[in-house]
């Protein structure tokens, strides 16, 4: 079996409006990428900053600075999120980065010199005073939507791939490969409402500014932002550079996480761009759905604009990515707001983890002085609980093939709370009370132990910090992916003083 992976999130547009739901790509990126790692692949995990194009240029001139000077900040800012998040990635590349600018100029030259890439006229609708480009359909009343001014028809000299070329190539890939597009919802929207209409050819340079990557052999044009920027997850690799070790170790990507709103650009434009570079396509580009933040409308000017970091350190960055891990289910969107997340830290972490750590390892210490082995005896209201840790291994697999992250959380979460129950419906305060109960009382203990020693190793791609924490306290040195099964010979030594997992919230 392939041992190797290669995930990628999107690279990011800077902003200084980066937001909670911005992060969710990163996070959930990240914890794959953790939980291959540990699953023994040999894992490279890619993220970054897509830096070129008009918008930037215009940003940067208003406040004074170079385009340059201007990202440089903000992707500071951002990789310092990162870090507050936990997020382990391989390489953060910029699109400014003097590889990709090389590789970009390379790719276009290829599709060039190769006849995919051709040399034609871009006829649009142009409003002169705000330089841009409308399609009829935009039109307010026949004129400019932003200013209200009339617009002219004007060409203007463009470079165009051939998207047409490849259509049924395209169309024939997509159907032959159910796992490309996921969730399947979206790969009927693109099949239906973009490719089986026709492909036009994409216009792929621009003239009317300077802020990219310049065309080699016609230096007036830069490079399309969006084929700039999907051809970072090959720069990163080396592709068409004098080391492409990477490339024959990693490509074709394992799996590309992309917002919904991106789909279209990953699965036809990108394929499109590696069949005419002959390279293998990717073997899915995952699509997820959204955190919706008050109702969609978020934004400094609405004074409902958090920093992810006042989160983080209000409440932790496990709990910031638990939560949207969890509220975000396959293909759907989630909901976002301070109080679900509270919510949520109450009822999962702080109630359900949390207290069943702190019962857990006090009872050990109270009747057992902290050191637990099992000592075999069991019953049948036992059987299902260890069932449930043996299984847990196999089923957590699945479902982070299909990608189904929240359902992981669900999963587990269903564990804890059952070992919860098992406490309750064990009693093991009446078990105390009776010497010749001793052996049974240990072995509920030790069941216990166990579930939170396997539960813990299979959360720890999603909570690294939180789950270091409870190998401190329950003392665990078998924490592989191997070990995440029931072991029926272990010693434990819990912790004398262990600290609370996760503290309960008051909501204001
Ligand atoms: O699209 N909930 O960059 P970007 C979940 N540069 N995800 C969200 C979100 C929300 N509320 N808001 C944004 C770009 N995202 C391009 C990518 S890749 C070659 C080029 C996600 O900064 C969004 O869906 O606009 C996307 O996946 C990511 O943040 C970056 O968005």
């Amino acid at each position: 079996m392939n041992k190797n992976f290669y995930i990628t999130t999107p690279i990011y547009y800077p902003s200084a409006n980066f937001h909670i739901g911005h992060c969710y790509s990163t996070i959930i990126a990240d914890s794959i990428a953790r939980y291959k790692r540990l699953d023994g692949f040999d894992t490279f995990f890619l993220t970054g900053s897509d830096e070129h194009g008009q918008k930037i240029e215009k940003k940067a001139s208003e406040t004074g600075v170079t385009p340059k000077e201007y990202v440089d900040k903000i992707v500071a800012n951002a990789k310092d999120l990162w870090k507050q998040l936990d997020i382990s990635y391989d390489r953060f590349i910029r699109t400014t980065d003097e590889d990709h600018v090389k590789c970009v100029q390379k790719v276009f030259k290829k599709l060039y010199d190769q006849g995919d890439i051709y040399k034609g006229e871009y006829k649009g609708l142009y409003c002169t005073p705000c330089e841009s480009f409308w399609t009829e359909t935009q039109l307010v009343e026949g004129k400019c939507p932003d200013c209200g001014r009339e617009v002219q028809l004007v060409k203007e000299e463009a470079y165009f791939l051939k998207l047409s070329n490849y259509q049924d190539r395209l169309e024939k890939y997509i159907e032959e490969h159910p796992d490309f597009i996921q969730p399947e919802s979206r790969k009927n929207e693109m099949i239906n409402n973009f490719i089986k209409p026709g492909l036009e050819d994409l216009c792929v340079s621009r003239t009317s500014f300077k802020w990219g990557i310049p065309v080699t052999f016609d230096t007036n044009h830069v490079v399309y932002v969006w084929i700039d920027a999907l051809s970072n997850y090959l720069t990163a690799l080396g592709y068409l550079s004098d080391d492409e070790t990477l490339m024959k170790k990693y490509w074709p990507a394992d799996v590309h996480i992309v917002g919904k709103e991106i789909v279209r650009f990953h699965t036809i434009i990108w394929p499109i761009m590696l069949m005419a570079l002959d390279l293998p396509l990717p073997k899915k580009v995952f699509g997820h759905g959204w955190l919706i933040i008050d109702g969609g409308k978020i934004s400094k000017s609405l004074g409902n604009y958090r920093d992810p970091r006042e989160y983080i350190e209000k409440y932790g960055k496990d709990a910031v990515r638990y939560y949207v891990l969890r509220e975000i289910p396959f293909g759907s969107d989630g909901n976002f707001s301070e109080e679900a997340l509270i919510g949520r830290i109450n009822s999962d972490l702080a109630n359900v983890w949390g207290n069943l750590v702190n019962r857990t390892v006090g009872m050990a210490n109270k009747y057992f002085d902290g050191t637990i082995s099992n000592s075999k005896v069991n019953e049948d209201i036992d059987k299902p609980l260890v069932d449930d840790i043996s299984s847990l291994k196999s089923r957590t697999d699945k479902l982070l093939d299909e990608l189904q992250i929240s359902k992981i959380l669900e999963n587990i979460f269903d564990l804890l709370r059952a070992c919860n129950k098992y406490i309750d419906d064990t009693t093991p305060w009446v078990l105390a009370k009776d010497e010749t109960k001793k052996g049974r009382l240990e072995t509920v203990l030790y069941n216990l132990l166990e579930a939170i020693r396997v539960s813990n190793i299979l959360l720890m791609p999603f909570m690294p910090t939180s789950t270091k924490k409870v190998i401190e306290t329950i003392n665990s040195e078998n924490n592989s992916f191997k070990e995440a099964k029931f072991i029926d010979n272990l010693k434990y030594t819990v912790s004398k003083t262990p600290s609370p997992l996760f503290e309960r919230i008051q909501s204001e």
